[in-house]
């Protein structure tokens, strides 16, 4: 089967605060993430008013790739990567966000581990804006509350595309954009935009504002960027949760469609360069009253991403509520439902392979731009058997599943598909619980939950499996 391209990108993803560690080396500032505890599943991270004594910040050491890059890179070509996806931590390079001149130190250690992965025949695709904003744009500015957030970020981004031109060809600008539109949590509103909702605020004004900037921002990058270098492609970064009706009640089904609407709008901007009416309509009727100018409906037309790339790990199902308002209100904390068909992970994220297929003819159908799959993965805890080797055929089967949907997509269906990084390649700190042992690699970090451990890393089945993958380009899985 397969019928992958010739240049198709195997390769691995993470992200920069997840797997770095050193958060003070180097200059580097405090990042969103750097204030975030450990939690554990079903126990929420907690957003601490900067970095206090006494509490565990599990980012902030991480798996220490920072000092770790080199001897990781030579196993990252062992196993065969064509690319390694990660982010440039903001905070490395401009340590609290509104500096006018950028950090050398920062820069340099980009500069080094890009000419390591290039040296070893792997490209390097990274991500602007990874759950990693300075703190200091938090606490002076309210995060992306504020209009002038628009031009850091481009500073930022100007900076490393000039620095990078010549090492980096795929960029995407804000990671899964979208998990915002979940307005029901604080994770989501300050790992996205470093927005702490106040009591009596209306979360959804709220992050509605902070979004439109950063689409706008994201409108600046491309345009730049393409200045900048055109043989960039710049993309999106979304993250795919197909949402299916519980039931093929009319009701449901139009529920799901509002679901839709609601957690992929932002890709609709950032695709089409353009508001959906949907929406537009939806915001005019709450009366949010929102500062969204025509300058900024322009930047939008003339910065469309290049591609769309996306994670995708599950899909979720929602129902209708027996009295849904006309605008059919979408919230995500209370409209999903268990789906009976599904099995799910330890930490109920539905197992859906066939779901991938789906998610990637809707965006085809919807945008007919190259795909990107960014992240895919099984979070499991792994568990060592007595020589100290992990024996994941669980994850070995997720992935296979996941890439046999993936490639029927391109072989049957005619997507045109750039790439495969699964996520968290090498084991490194969960986003959404700070954990540890919620693993995702194919390589083994020696590191639990409480931050013990030597730090070595090994292979584990998974491994050698990912490695025959990528040599056959996809054909033996
Ligand atoms: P963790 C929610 C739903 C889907 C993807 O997630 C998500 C999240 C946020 O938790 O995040 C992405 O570590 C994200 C990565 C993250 C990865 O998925 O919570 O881009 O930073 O680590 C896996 O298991």
């Amino acid at each position: 089967m397969a019928k992958l391209r010739e240049d198709f990108l195997w390769g691995g993803a993470v992200a920069a605060h997840q797997l770095e560690g050193g958060w003070q080396e180097g200059g580097k500032g405090v990042s969103v993430a750097d204030v975030m505890t450990a939690g554990a599943n079903g126990v929420e991270r907690t957003i601490t008013d900067g970095v206090l004594p006494g509490y565990n910040y599990p980012n902030h050491d991480a798996i220490d790739f920072y000092h770790h890059y080199k001897d990781d890179v030579k196993l990252f070509a062992d196993l065969g990567l064509k690319a390694f996806r990660t982010s440039i931590a903001w905070t490395r390079i401009f340590p609290n966000g509104d500096e006018t001149e950028p950090n050398e130190a920062g820069l340099q250690f980009y500069d080094d581990l890009f000419d390591e992965l290039l040296k070893n025949g792997i490209e390097p695709v990274i991500t602007l804006s990874h759950f990693e904003m300075p703190y200091h744009l938090v606490t002076e500015y309210g995060g992306w509350r504020s209009r002038k957030v628009i031009d850091f970020f481009v500073r930022f981004a100007t900076t490393v595309f000039k620095r990078y031109k010549n090492k980096v060809r795929y960029w995407m600008t804000f990671n899964e954009i979208n998990n915002q539109a979940n307005v029901g949590t604080e994770f989501a509103l300050f790992t996205n935009s470093g927005v702490k909702v106040k009591p009596g605020e209306d979360a959804e004004k709220v992050m509605y504002q902070a979004a439109h900037y950063e689409v706008v921002a994201s409108a600046l990058a491309v345009q730049i960027g393409h200045q900048i270098n055109p043989d960039f492609q710049i993309g999106a970064m979304i993250a795919m949760v197909p949402l299916y009706p519980i039931s093929p009640r009319p009701a449901d089904i139009f529920k799901a469609e509002r679901a839709i609407q609601t957690r992929y709008w932002f890709a609709d901007v950032q695709a089409n360069g353009e508001y959906p009416a949907w929406l537009t309509r939806y915001q005019e009727r709450a009366g949010f009253n929102l500062d969204i100018t025509l300058e900024d409906r322009d930047v939008l037309k003339q910065g469309k991403v290049d591609y769309i790339g996306f994670s995708y790990y599950m899909s979720n199902t929602v129902k209708a509520k027996d009295d849904e308002p006309d605008s059919y209100k979408y919230e995500e904390d209370k409209d999903i439902v268990r789906n009976p068909t599904v099995e799910a992970s330890e930490w109920g994220w539905q197992i859906d392979p066939q779901g991938l297929r789906y998610a990637m003819n809707w965006f085809n159908d919807r945008y007919k731009l190259p795909l990107f799959i960014v992240e895919n993965g099984f979070g499991a805890i792994d568990k060592l058997d007595a020589d100290g080797h992990v024996h994941d055929d669980y994850r070995v089967n997720y992935m296979r599943e996941h890439i046999e949907q993936m490639e029927l997509a391109v072989d049957v269906d005619g997507v045109d598909l750039i790439g495969y990084t699964p996520w968290g390649f090498i084991d490194l700190v969960s986003a959404g619980t700070g954990q540890m042992d919620k693993r995702y690699g194919l390589i083994y970090v020696d590191k639990n939950d409480k931050g013990e451990g030597t730090l070595a890393r090994s292979k584990k089945d998974s491994f050698y499996w990912f490695q025959n993958v990528i040599k056959t380009n996809g054909e033996d899985l």
